[in-house]
């Protein structure tokens, strides 16, 4: 096989030695920096997350902070979603878009003060987005990338975990909303959220000399629930219908067609980006929908790394966007970007590899 050849254009995460300790099996690049991708048992892993927790090294999950007098403004040209209501210590997920109303990311929003925010990104590059158009624009911010990286602990036992180490009080802890506090003098920002629909946690961490020692904490205090590594599960994530920005989207698509309208303010003032073309798309209607694909057949397919040509009658319809072997429905499924005439029950071919695979097309999400 081949190696990993070493460079600083590929940072580490603060949680990186203890990944390897933990006997981490694969990374992939993301935000300029190494994402962990499994330690070896993809379905053990997977149930973990559906009945006990897990803890996954998310630090590429990376922030952009925006702070300065003009921050709040910026923050909202930046974000097709009202943020006039978001408080300090609310987060929001947000799809930032282009002038073309190009989903370009969608990170979660946290407002750490009326004059200081972070983005916490997906993987493109927002820190050269937010400085240019807040330099465009004549803004009074400073803009970076803080010493900050996130940890997530996720599933039905991420409760008793984060209680357990912090106290009571991160039960009341609204979704998206955070608070900043500390563990053995490690300073965290201390959040409910995460990517999977099994409830969790993410502690973003504040100095990144302390990544091992917050891991240990956190591993020792799980213990009991049988927690374990794990990382962003693509499974979970594709029953929950949760949107992977970049896999599930291209240089064309819009919040609308993937289900992330809800999070669209079409009323926020004219000079956020892109809210013109929302508004214009809205109006239009969309020509493309995110529907889910269960394919036919029970034997797993190989995680796919393109998408496939989708066919309804002969003709190209639609791409399947991402695809999986579900361990609880016991079928390979899948999200399709797909004309908006495909309806929900109807039969398709995807196109794998030269062989036509017929499958059906249901509401999201599947679980
Ligand atoms: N955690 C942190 N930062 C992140 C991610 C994360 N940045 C990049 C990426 N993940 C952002 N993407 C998402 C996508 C969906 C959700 C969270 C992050 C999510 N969505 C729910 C849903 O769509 O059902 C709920 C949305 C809502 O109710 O507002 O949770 O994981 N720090």
């Amino acid at each position: 096989m081949f190696e990993i050849t070493p460079t600083t254009r590929l940072r580490r995460s603060p949680f990186f030695n203890a990944t390897v300790k933990e006997g981490v099996k694969g990374f992939l690049p993301y935000n300029q920096m190494l994402m962990p991708t499994g330690y070896g048992d993809p379905e053990g892993e997977y149930w973990r997350l559906i009945n006990d927790v897990a803890l996954w090294d998310v630090a590429v999950e990376r922030q952009v902070e925006v702070c300065g007098r003009d921050a709040g403004k910026l923050a909202q040209i930046l974000s097709p979603r009202d943020l006039s209501k978001c408080v300090v210590n609310q987060g929001k997920y947000v799809a930032l878009c282009n002038h073309h109303g190009t989903i370009i990311n969608d990170p979660i929003l946290l407002k750490l003060a009326d004059d200081r925010f972070w983005f916490s990104i997906a993987d493109s590059n927002i820190l050269f987005w937010a400085r240019a158009i807040a330099a465009e624009r004549g803004l009074s911010v400073e803009i970076r990338e803080p010493d900050v990286s996130p940890l997530a602990i996720q599933g039905p036992k991420a409760d008793a975990v984060i209680a357990g180490i912090f106290g009571d009080w991160i039960l009341d802890l609204k979704y998206f909303w955070f608070r900043e506090t500390q563990i053995e003098g490690i300073p965290l920002m201390l959040a409910r959220s995460g990517w999977s629909k099994q409830g969790g946690f993410e502690l973003y961490l504040m100095d990144g000399s302390r990544g091992e020692q917050l891991w240990n904490i956190v591993r020792e205090a799980g213990q009991p629930y049988n927690i374990g590594p794990g990382n962003p599960n693509m499974c979970e994530r594709i029953e929950s219908g949760l949107i992977s920005w970049g896999s599930d989207t291209d240089d064309e698509t819009n919040p609308f067609e993937i289900r992330l309208g809800n999070y669209v303010d079409l009323d926020v003032d004219d000079d956020v980006i892109g809210i013109k073309k929302l508004r214009q798309i809205k109006k239009q209607g969309v020509k493309r929908h995110q529907l889910g694909l269960v394919l036919e057949g029970d034997q797993p397919m190989p995680v796919h790394s393109t998408w496939y040509d989708i066919y309804a009658d002969g003709s190209k319809v639609g791409s399947m966007t991402n695809g999986v072997w579900s361990y609880r429905l016991k079928r390979n499924i899948g999200y399709a970007l797909i004309a908006t005439e495909i309806k929900v029950g109807q039969m398709v071919e995807v196109c794998k590899d030269g062989q036509m695979l017929p499958a059906k097309l249901c509401a999201l999400p599947f679980c």
